[in-house]
């Protein structure tokens, strides 16, 4: 039986691809030499899994690179290019096979904006922490198969260059229905447009290149439809059938495979495998499994991790190879090998033509290698599969599989011994920490009504109308950052370290006195990332050195390990807040990440529901809220930027999802006192399928991203009900652009129409983090004059 996974990182073990992308985007290498970089690395990213033990003749590579997206990278194939950028377009660029492609350097173009051309707009990977870029289709958009990128890139390590080993791949892409589900349509397409109009204009140009990988050898592709295990797309499953089945009737049934075509002419096309990760492609609106089952093509990928177990027989599937995703792409968990044989033996009874072994997912959210952590606890490593290990996981699994449990017999003996340690290791289960939470009752969510906590909070910080105020961090400087650093590397001792960090507060906290904001921060110069501080500092988790996961483009994240029961050993802001609060007589916010944030944002354990590790994570932040307030801090933000995020990818279970999410939000915050004002923060989302649950966390005040979307969420919320403060944020800070005093009025007079104007917080959209001290000055200048003359009109 075949071992095969859907994907492997693409930024390098080292983030070489990183350092290569960003490098050519500063002038230092040529795209020659990034191409020649990104070619190295996919082969010796080709060999190395052949060497991990997937058959290097048989496709069971994943040919999953991608510069930056894969989705971008469906853009590219198919010259779709937004209006906007048709002048990056040309036919003269190397390598490509026609008009219309784009250059490297357009590629990233397209990924970044340039000059007033806004970048195409950036959104959550189905449940995942991995940002796409989203397509722009219109009528008139520009499709067909234009880049020859794909087959390029099999044909180099099928026949490779340097004469050593050659390994067959299985080009990856994304699939053409979910391409089209995941594109927005064109700002001048007229109304009522879709892009899954253009269904037939993209399979064409799927066929061709279907041809183009035939004709290159190529025995596989894969094309991964995960958008058939979502029923959040605003696409009702019929039309979502109806597509499915038009899409591979010209690709699967019209063209000829390579199996059918033995001694009938030429194969038209590569044997066609569909995957469907994320979920589960059965569901109360719709079969999907039967769906693919139907079509002619060769094999069906389903995620077994989060999907069930499908019965069967299912019609279609004779012919078919199931590829049973039993190993999580999606955790860094070592699976018991033992139960998922079970569940790949019971399999059979689908009839299914053949059954081989795979991860739920690509691989992409997972680090490469266990073994590049030395500084691991070794129990913990032991504990722990990153992609490498994943590897070799399917591979024993297609082994077992075939030639039966003894042949991988020591194998099995030892992925159960893990199991049994982790489950018996200290801290895995602290019972202190599991009476705190069996102890909670409904009280331990409540606050006094909002009314009553307004006017004790104003009563206490006397704020003007209109209240000004940041979402928390400020720019993290070069010197900030190397400052760090040096302090990791024991080159700056802690006294050394705090020094440096208090400096850089009292100047952000004068900064802001001089500016005229009204609610000050202490600007986080402390923080490498809202999640992995708070990992850092609490009990059950674990960081990683090495373990980067592409968050977009050439951004990363390092995911915290979260393996045991949760508590805090001592305050994890409560200094450097305090020392905040000490320089000014202004009110200073305390800033925290919230519990659904810190889950989201980390690879959590499996084997206690998330709903309770999400309250013991309340639990510690609810007394870490206590330990400010004592410390005299009376604004307390607790930020879930990743609320919608977590949304269960069926409408079925958002409910339970929000009824849990909701509770370990208040958990966290009911704790503070009637005069303690309580803001959260939420950003990143189209915020309609979860009005519902900002209304349910309770906060005092809520800021939101609105700028680009001309604060649409105010009177989308007054409509909900509504009812205390809102903080709209009146500029984007994803670019460097300053926003004028006039656009700034023009939006908060827009808020205050909606709204009670008595709710309404000025902010901008976001942290400053990523933003430079020049153009936040003046934006946060533009910010407090735009305010104090709509005060005037009040
Ligand atoms: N933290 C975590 N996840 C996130 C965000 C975050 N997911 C959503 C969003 N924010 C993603 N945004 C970013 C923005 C910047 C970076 C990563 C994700 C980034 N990373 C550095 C890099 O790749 O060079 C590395 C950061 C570091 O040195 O620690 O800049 O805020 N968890
Ligand atoms: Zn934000």
């Amino acid at each position: 039986s075949p071992a095969t996974v859907l994907g492997y990182p693409r930024i390098g073990r080292r983030r070489e691809l990183k350092r290569a992308v960003e490098a050519f985007w500063a002038g230092r290498t040529t795209a020659a030499e990034l191409e020649a970089t990104a070619g190295d690395l996919r082969l010796a990213t080709a060999r190395h899994l052949a060497g991990l033990g997937l058959d290097a003749g048989a496709a069971a590579v994943p040919g999953s690179f991608s510069f930056y997206d894969q989705v971008l990278d469906s853009v590219a194939l198919l010259g779709a290019v937004p209006e906007r950028f048709r002048d990056l377009v040309s036919g003269a660029s190397t390598g490509t096979t026609g008009t219309g492609a784009l250059s490297l350097e357009g590629y990233f173009t397209l990924a970044r904006g340039e000059g007033d051309k806004p970048p195409l707009e950036m959104t959550k990977w189905f449940d995942t922490n991995y940002h796409y870029l989203v397509p722009e289709i219109g009528p008139d958009t520009p499709i067909g198969f234009v880049d020859d990128r794909a087959v390029r890139e099999f044909t180099e390590l099928a026949r490779p260059a340097d004469g050593g080993q050659a390994v067959v791949t299985r080009p990856a892409l994304v699939g053409p229905v979910t391409f089209l589900l995941l594109s927005k349509a064109a700002d001048n397409a007229p109304d009522g447009f879709r892009p899954l109009d253009r269904l037939d204009d993209v399979v064409a140009a799927y066929a061709e290149l279907l041809r183009a990988l035939a004709d290159a050898g190529a025995p596989w592709v894969q094309l991964d439809e995960p958008a058939l295990v979502t029923d959040l797309l605003d696409t009702p499953f019929d039309e979502v059938s109806d597509a499915v089945r038009r899409a591979y009737a010209r690709l699967a049934t019209d063209l000829s495979p390579a199996s059918r075509a033995e001694g009938a002419g030429p194969a038209e096309r590569p044997a066609i495998l569909v995957t469907a990760p994320y979920g589960d492609l059965r569901s109360e609106v719709g079969d999907g499994l039967a769906l693919l089952a139907g079509t002619d093509v060769e094999a069906i990928a389903i995620d077994l991790v989060k999907g069930a177990v499908p019965d069967g027989p299912l019609p279609g599937l004779e012919t078919k190879t199931l590829v049973a995703g039993v190993i999580d792409g999606h955790n860094i968990w070592r699976a018991d090998l033992d139960a998922r044989l079970t569940t790949l033996e019971s399999l059979s009874g689908l009839g299914a033509g053949a059954v081989a072994v795979g991860t739920s997912t690509s691989l992409l959210h997972v680090p490469h290698d266990v073994a590049d952590e030395p500084r691991l606890d070794p129990g913990l490593k032991s504990w722990l599969a990153f992609a490498d290990q994943k590897v070799a996981e399917v591979v024993t699994l297609a082994t077992g599989l075939t030639q039966g449990r003894t042949a991988v017999a020591d194998t099995l003996a030892e992925s159960a011994a893990v199991v049994r340690s982790r489950s018996q290791a200290p801290g895995v289960v602290v019972p202190e920490v599991r009476d705190r939470t069996a102890a909670l009752t409904p009280a331990d969510v409540e606050r006094a009504p909002y009314a009553e906590r307004a006017a004790a909070q104003q009563a206490r910080l006397s704020l003007p109308p209109l209240p000004t105020t940041t979402i928390g961090s400020f720019p993290q400087t070069a010197e900030i950052r190397r400052t760090r650093a040096a302090w990791v590397r024991g080159e700056l001792s802690d006294a050394e370290y705090t020094a440096a960090m208090r400096a850089e507060i009292a100047s952000t906290v004068a900064l802001q006195e001089e500016l005229g904001l009204d609610v000050l921060v202490h600007g986080e110069p402390e923080r490498n990332d809202m999640v992995q501080y708070f990992a850092e500092q609490l009990d059950g988790f674990a960081t990683t050195v090495h373990g980067w996961v592409q968050s977009y483009g050439s951004r990363c994240v390092r995911p915290p390990i979260l393996w045991g029961d949760v508590s805090r050993p001592a305050p994890l802001t409560v200094d450097w807040t305090a020392y905040a609060a000490s320089l000014t007589s202004k009110p200073v916010k305390g800033m925290l990440t919230g519990p659904v944030t810190i889950l989201a944002w980390s690879f959590v354990r499996d084997d206690l529901p998330l709903g309770d590790t999400a309250d013991q994570v309340a639990l510690a932040l609810r007394d870490e809220v206590t330990d400010l307030e004592e410390a005299g801090i009376g604004v307390v933000q607790v930020d879930e930027p990743a609320l919608r995020e977590l949304l269960p990818l069926r409408r079925s279970a958002h409910a339970d999802y929000l009824d849990w999410s909701v509770r370990s939000f208040r958990l966290s915050t009911a704790g503070a006192g009637t005069a303690t004002q309580v803001h959260t923060h939420l950003c990143y989302s189209e915020f309609g399928q979860v009005i519902g649950a900002i209304d349910g966390l309770d906060a005092d005040v809520t800021s939101v991203e609105a700028a680009r979307s001309r604060m649409e969420i105010v009177p989308e919320l007054a409509d909900a009900g509504y009812g205390r403060g809102i903080g709209p944020g009146v500029y984007d800070i994803h670019s460097p652009r300053v926003p004028s005093v006039e656009e700034v009025t023009e939006l908060v007079t827009l808020a205050a129409k909606s709204i009670d104007p008595r709710l309404v917080w000025v902010n901008p959209d976001c942290g400053l983090k990523t933003r430079a001290y020049a153009e936040t000055k003046e934006s946060l200048r533009n910010l407090v004059r735009a305010t104090e003359e709509v005060r005037a009109t009040l």
